[in-house]
């Protein structure tokens, strides 16, 4: 599995509102936690870390947010998200760095509840466990 930005259906038109959607079927992984993250300052980058379990899919509901990724295989990617049709899917063993607008709602919905233990917050640390999986 690797990062992948994904749109989303809307359902709707420009004279009434649009309405976008997930369901169950379009999703790897059961939803066991939501979080979001808003009045972020432009300077701010937040992330710098790694999840060595955690699968999650983010939408940024208004606003832009820019992901600057490392995968496992030491792939980069620079991802944005700037419509609320739009989602990222991002699986375990991604180092992300992401900056927000002022104005963004970052909104994710991960395979698992919150557990400080499977995150990987240093850098040198990712980079030894992903040798050590890609063996
Ligand atoms: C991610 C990006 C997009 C909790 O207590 N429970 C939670 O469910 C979460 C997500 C965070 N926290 C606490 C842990 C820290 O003391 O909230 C504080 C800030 O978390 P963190 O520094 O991890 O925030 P971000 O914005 O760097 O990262 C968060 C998520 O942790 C992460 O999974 O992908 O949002």
């Amino acid at each position: 599995m690797v990062p992948e930005k994904i749109k989303l259906n809307s359902i709707g038109e420009v004279n009434t509102g649009y309405i976008s959607l997930l369901e169950g079927t379009d999703l790897p992984f059961d939803i066991k936690r939501s979080y979001w993250i808003y009045s972020t300052p432009d300077d701010i980058i937040r992330g710098k870390h790694a999840h060595k379990e955690l699968q999650q899919i983010i939408i940024a509901v208004s606003g832009e947010i820019n992901f600057k990724l490392e995968d496992r295989f030491n792939k980069q990617y620079n991802i944005s998200l700037k419509h609320p049709s739009e989602a990222l899917f991002l699986p375990p063993f991604v180092w992300r760095e992401i900056t927000l607008s002022k104005d963004a709602v970052l909104i994710c919905f991960a395979s698992k509840e919150y557990n400080e233990l499977e995150y990987i917050r240093n850098y040198d640390e990712f980079q030894n466990l992903i040798k050590k999986y890609n063996k």
